[in-house]
């Protein structure tokens, strides 16, 4: 099911001559408007005439979380005050917030791009969305609440907290989709277990999860708990909010709206662009965004893209699940480790819950990595031995994933702080 036939499965040859018309206007655009790009470009000897084909969008300048920092809170903005209608802002984890600003037209932009997303996992003007994500500054509230007006959805603007609540309205108010992040789809599960409640009963059908990395085995975990199909939903508030990039059914990837948003991956360390199939970071830059346009914007997300056209009939482009971002990888005695990597770990053994926890802490000056995970309420009411065989396991099979070796405390059921939006996973005590 397409939203927008048109641009969804444009041939790409027409689609590059759409970005690049939409790319030099954008550009010209920036130039002029804001001082931020005008002096980038000068810097590199570039003008807007500089861009003359899609090849040379390598040419322009990085946009980075820093510019947005030293530009608080609207110095990137193109647009007068009075042109912008919302804003919001995303939490970092240090000092300021990231401010963005949409005008009414963005707003729109938004909604077209959240009902492709919504479209594609099968949402129709029939269909009940629970949307447990946070409204608020956070986009992925009214995000996907705006989308699933333009689809002419029933929404419920949940947002998230009183986890039983929630419960009991899904199943009185019959809601077919669930909007969350997969941690806090977890928690639902759990919590209506406690409850007495089997949500594969509902009339729950599909789930529209991201906002932070999960792996393959969580969406397995999920699929199975709540009895739905479950989708990975990518984006970021610097470039529009949710509605950047979706999978589709076929699980093959998610297709970045290449229409309004240019998808590079580039090797993190030089900067030089990686080939399709490759692991590097996503760089997007927005070609038709007015309030806040953002040039080649380092998202540090870990991806690589494919350009095959989809068994789903879509021609555009088509990025891996994000497994992790640039500076959430840690090293641990010299090793990289991606806390999605244990995740997986975890999940591939049985007797263990996906609640877990990844401490680092330094001794003298050794790294020490300690692994706390919960285990399940008939492993934990077994024999210590039991236990006990289960910690081997664990570690063991860490250690020959990562190549590296680390504490593994298993912990009491539901002893593991829950989260209702993004989880926090690690906690890194090592003063570096
Ligand atoms: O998390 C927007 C969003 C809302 C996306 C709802 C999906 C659903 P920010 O708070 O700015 O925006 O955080 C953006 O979250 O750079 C990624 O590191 C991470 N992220 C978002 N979606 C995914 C995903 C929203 N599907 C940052 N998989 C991004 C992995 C994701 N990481």
């Amino acid at each position: 099911m397409y939203w927008d036939k048109v641009h969804e499965t444009m041939p790409r040859a027409e689609l590059q001559q759409l970005q690049l018309r939409r790319l030099q206007a954008k550009v010209r655009e920036v130039y002029e408007k804001v001082p931020f790009y005008r002096e980038a470009f000068q810097q590199k000897g570039l003008s807007p005439e500089s861009v003359r084909s899609l090849a040379d969008l390598a040419k322009l300048p990085f946009t980075t979380k820093q510019d947005f920092r030293d530009n608080y809170p609207l110095g990137l903005a193109a647009v007068p005050r009075s042109e912008i209608v919302r804003l919001h802002a995303s939490s970092g984890t240090t000092g300021k917030p990231t401010v963005v600003a949409y005008t009414r037209a963005d707003i729109s932009l938004w909604s077209e791009m959240m009902a492709r997303t919504l479209t594609m996992c099968g949402v129709t003007s029939h269909d009940v969305v629970h949307n447990a994500y946070g409204y608020g500054l956070f986009t992925g509230g009214l995000g996907i609440h705006y989308g699933a007006e333009r689809v002419g959805a029933a929404v419920i603007p949940m947002s998230g907290g009183n986890s039983k609540r929630q419960i009991m309205l899904l199943q009185d108010l019959g809601s077919t989709v669930i909007c969350c992040t997969p941690s806090y789809a977890l928690y639902l599960a759990e919590t209506a277990d406690e409850m007495g409640v089997d949500l594969r009963a509902s009339q729950l059908r599909v789930g529209i999860f991201g906002a932070e990395p999960w792996s393959f085995r969580m969406r397995d975990e999920i699929e199975a708990k709540l009895g739905i199909l479950a989708l990975d939903i990518y984006g970021l508030s610097e470039i529009i909010g949710p509605g950047v990039a979706q999978e589709c059914p076929q699980k093959n990837g998610l297709h970045i709206f290449e229409d309004h948003f240019l998808a590079e991956v580039v090797d993190p360390v030089t900067g030089e662009a990686l080939p399709d199939g490759k692991k590097g970071e996503l760089v997007v830059s927005t070609i038709t965004k007015e309030g806040l346009p953002v040039i080649r914007y380092r998202t540090r997300d870990i991806t690589a893209l494919h350009h095959e056209t989809c068994a789903c009939g879509r021609t555009l482009v088509r990025m891996d699940k994000v497994t992790g971002r640039t500076d959430d990888m840690l090293i641990v005695r010299g090793v990289n480790v991606f806390p999605s990597q244990i995740e997986s770990v975890l999940l591939e053994v049985e007797g263990v819950e996906p609640h877990y926890l990844i401490v680092v802490d330094r001794e003298h000056t050794l790294d020490d990595l300690e692994i706390w995970v919960e285990v399940s309420e008939q492993v934990f009411s077994d024999e210590i031995r039991t236990l006990e065989a289960l910690g081997r396991r664990v570690r063991a099979e860490i250690e020959s994933v990562l190549g590296i070796n680390a504490r593994v405390k298993l912990v009491e059921p539901r002893s593991i702080q829950r989260s209702e939006g993004k989880a926090k996973r690690v906690i890194d005590r090592r003063e570096l």
